[in-house]
């Protein structure tokens, strides 16, 4: 514990109360679907509230992600409202949500970072994030906020706290020590939006809503105090298969989840000179029986 930089050990002995609270682990961590709604469940027992090792203030629980042929509705259960955690020694008095990043490249985060190729949705207005408003964002860059929220210098460092108090680290539909993300290094937990061009506005959904939607966290024995929802324009981000993942501006739990979104049918229909260039490219390939069949089709 001697090499925890001094923040860190002022953090996780210091103010919060310790409950007895018996935690159970969830069945499986893949992603899951239900009712059209994508799930992908968190360990219940991975978030950090001061020496509180699972279900404290910080335990994410679950993240569910459904579609219909224009819009996306994000679901999030949780311990952590919205108007974040106070503390006086955090930015804007508060360790709240990060942004929820969408990463649609195949790259790991910090190389989709690298090429400015992250989407993302600021959805807690009170968070560190450095767009002004929130919404969705293309052409993201993003930043460590945990340095200034009383968090952990990086993920091996959460995951060695979390595993020495008996919880088990995971992060949604990937493993807590996932080469995905960086694990090592100085304050590299990149979980705030630094830079962005905003394409859409988010709607928050309430959880009456979301209950219409068909969303239950509870069949997954997911039973946060908070679930926060918000749907947008799918038009605003591509289609295909992502990674969308989630942390505390304190790193303090996270969460990430595989799922896909369908073209939106706002999409423009591609023009006949793009159906003439994949012809071409088939041909080049020698897929013949592909060119022969796309023939058929056009003549
Ligand atoms: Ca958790
Ligand atoms: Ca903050
Ligand atoms: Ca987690």
């Amino acid at each position: 514990m001697n090499s925890l930089p001094k923040n860190t050990i002022y953090w996780i002995y210091s103010a919060a109360v310790v409950c007895a609270v018996t935690v159970h682990q969830p069945k499986a961590a893949a992603a899951t679907l239900s009712n059209g709604w994508n799930y992908a469940i968190d360990s219940f027992n991975d978030g950090v509230t001061g020496p509180q090792i699972g279900g404290g203030e910080f335990e994410f629980y679950g993240i569910a992600v459904k579609e219909t042929s224009d819009t996306a509705f994000i679901a999030i259960n949780s311990n952590l409202s919205l108007a974040g955690y106070g503390d006086t020694a955090a930015q804007r008095g508060n360790i709240n949500y990060g942004d929820l990043f969408f990463n649609f490249s195949g790259q790991n985060f910090n190389t989709a970072n690298a090429n400015g190729s992250l989407f993302a949705v600021r959805f807690a207005e009170g968070n560190d994030s450095s767009v002004a408003t929130t919404g969705v964002y293309s052409n993201v860059t993003a930043k460590n906020v945990t340095q200034t929220n009383s968090g952990f210098l990086n993920l091996a460092q959460y995951n060695a706290i979390v595993a020495s108090q008996g919880g088990t680290p995971s992060t949604g539909d990937l493993a807590a020590n996932d080469p995905y993300f960086e694990q090592t290094g100085k304050w590299t937990v990149l979980n705030s939006i630094a830079t962005g061009t905003k394409v859409g506005e988010i709607n928050s959904l309430t959880p009456a809503t979301l209950s219409a939607l068909g969303l239950n966290f509870a069949q997954f024995n997911a039973r946060g105090s908070q679930t926060i929802g918000f749907s947008f324009d799918k038009s605003a981000m591509p289609s295909g298969s992502y990674i969308a993942n989630l942390f505390a501006e304190c790193a303090n739990d996270a969460i990430a989840i595989k799922s896909s979104f369908e073209k939106s049918s706002a999409e423009p229909v591609p023009e006949p000179s793009t159906w003439l260039g994949t012809l071409a490219g088939f041909s080049i390939l020698g897929i013949g029986a592909a060119k022969r069949k796309m023939k058929s089709q056009i003549s």
